[in-house]
């Protein structure tokens, strides 16, 4: 083979994040930056004989250019065959999937999810391993570790390979199988789903419209929706991939999919409104003139999973991350199921998923999945959403509105801001945390503070300990203010307040999350000295 050894030097600085490795497209571009990370990976795995690799990303800028480098070093680090989507495209839930499906060894994934893309945007790499989940906190730090001491990496040299035309190629003993980026994906969903009853409302004059924003989720949506489902071919947007997401933000929330939000808030609205990101792990769900919340729609999915051709047995358990609400937690109580509260990241959820401990999981940050695949999964939480109206035949407001009136109301809210000075958004952070003894006790007009702590998390499966992953601020009635550090930007920081108040009265279910929560927001800004800390007198983003 032809493989060349060549010698870099490491010069990868940044600890693992919530999800890989995100740095500029011009990071990358770097010579040799997506080598030693590559490289990384392999050395810090013990690879057999006959391993295949899965290989795809959200088809944004440097995609190609990065799978072909990839291919190259997996045939010179021993690998035996690569599956990879067909023009370099798979979506993160799909990835997952046929990592599982064909029991690959594990998976590269390209993407940068939700971050802008293009010359200018940003880039991501991330490993899975074989369960098809993110690679655990251990594996991750082994990269690391590896990136910071690198010297050289193995790489062929070899033309590049044809990635459009389903087919396999022979690349010096290492087979490279192109492979249609949608088919598995697609035949998964119809397993859980059931397909007829969602084409019977699509055929009754229910209207919906989804939200590609120009990212990977494109053609799953045309070949489930369109092909498959029978939706009117307007009933999705945006559905063509470009590598620099039209130039938007493919962040499915109020702010960033505002093409969308018009639609459904507008005249003559259509009945069902979703979005998904970049990489398709994300989904936003709306209905007419109405925005349901992530962390809602968790509970709602678990509520009424058993509807649904693939949970009819049930679910075994639920789990969030901590700083998502508690209105998943009212729903397993009631169901008499466990509820696990994890850290932020859907790495946390991968070994319960794979001890059967829990069926249903999800994040406040638009994120809902299952034990299907070991990613969140867009439009599988869309497919999921779908699958309830056809069956209960009620609009998307009134089926949460049932649901509040039944397990009461966890009114939510998460504040962002963006591209802080580190100083600052430490800043904050040490302030909270050097007062925990201070604040609590505190009184705001009818909000008293319990108590206060560092959220820590030991994984019941394997008794690792994850420490530091957000501040708690915990009130006499159950209400909270979460404060966390971004793990996924890569300019500045970003510090998250996460904003929750239990309400169980009924008559108040109608106000908005923003005024029913006006003065946990004012509470937030006034114990972390926001203002003077930063000068800043408004988030960047709310959700
Ligand atoms: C954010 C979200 C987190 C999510 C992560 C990856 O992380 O808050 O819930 O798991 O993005 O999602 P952070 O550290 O910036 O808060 V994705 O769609 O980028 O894979
Ligand atoms: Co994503």
């Amino acid at each position: 083979m032809n493989t060349k050894v060549v010698s870099s030097q490491a010069f990868n600085d940044q600890k693992p994040g919530t999800s890989g490795l995100r740095k500029k497209v011009t990071d990358f571009q770097k010579p040799h930056y997506l080598e030693n990370f590559v490289q990384s990976i392999f050395d810090s795995l013990n690879i057999p004989k006959n391993a295949t690799l899965t290989l795809g990303g959200d088809g944004r800028y440097y995609n190609r250019e990065a799978i072909q480098i990839i291919i190259k070093m997996a045939a010179a680090n021993g690998f035996k065959r690569v599956l990879v989507g067909q023009a370099g495209i798979l979506s993160t839930p799909a990835a997952s999937c046929i990592i599982r499906k064909y029991k690959t060894f594990g998976g590269i994934i390209l993407s940068a999810s939700h971050n802008p893309g293009g010359i200018d945007g940003d880039f991501g790499i991330k490993y899975n391993t074989e369960n098809g989940g993110p690679a655990p906190e251990k594996i991750t730090e082994a990269i690391f570790e590896k990136s910071k001491n690198i010297q050289s990496y193995n790489i062929i040299e070899a033309p590049d390979v044809a990635l459009d035309v389903i087919g396999e190629t022979d690349l010096f003993g290492m087979k490279v199988q192109v492979i249609d980026a949608v088919a598995d994906y697609a035949e998964l969903m119809e397993s859980l789903f059931d397909f007829n009853a969602i084409k019977d409302l699509l055929a009754s004059g229910f209207r919906m419209k989804f939200d590609a924003m120009h990212a990977v989720t494109g053609p799953y949506a045309q070949e489930i929706f369109i092909n498959q489902l029978g939706a009117p071919p307007d009933s999705i947007m945006n559905c063509v991939p470009l590598p620099d997401f039209g130039g938007g933000h493919p962040d499915p929330n109020l702010t960033y999919a505002d093409e969308l939000v018009d639609i459904l808030y507008g005249e003559n609205a259509p009945d069902f409104g979703a979005a998904s990101d970049g990489d398709g792990d994300r989904n936003m769900i709306l209905g007419k003139g109405f925005f349901v919340t992530p962390s809602d729609s968790l509970a709602l999915i678990a509520a009424n999973a058993k509807m649904v051709k693939g949970y009819t047995k049930g679910i075994a358990g639920v789990a969030r991350s901590m700083p998502t609400s508690g209105a998943v937690d009212m729903v397993a109580k009631s169901l008499d199921i466990p509820c696990f509260e994890t850290p932020t990241g859907w790495k946390f959820f991968g070994n319960l998923m794979d001890a059967d401990q829990v069926t249903l999981c999800g994040e406040e940050s638009f994120g809902t999945g299952s034990s299907h695949v070991r990613e969140k999964d867009g439009l599988w939480a869309v497919l999921f959403w779908l699958n309830i109206l056809a069956i209960k035949r009620q609009s998307v407001e009134q089926i949460v509105k049932r649901h509040w009136l039944q397990f009461g109301r966890n009114v939510y809210s998460r504040h962002d801001y963006e591209d802080l000075s580190l100083d600052a958004a430490k800043g904050i952070i040490d302030h909270l945390r050097n007062h925990f003894t201070s604040l609590s006790g505190q009184s705001f007009g009818r909000y008293t503070i319990k108590s206060c702590d560092d959220f820590s998390y030991t994984d019941p499966i394997d008794g690792s300990i994850s420490a530091q992953q957000g501040l708690r601020i915990l009130f006499n009635d159950g209400s909270r203010i979460v404060f966390r550090l971004s793990g996924t930007g890569t300019s500045g920081a970003t510090l998250r307040i996460y904003l929750e108040a239990f309400e169980p009265d009924s008559n108040k279910h109608h106000l908005d999350a923003q005024v029913a929560l006006a003065e946990m927001i004012q509470i937030a800004l006034q114990i972390s000295e926001l203002k003077q800390r930063t000068g800043r007198d408004k988030p960047t983003v709310i959700t």
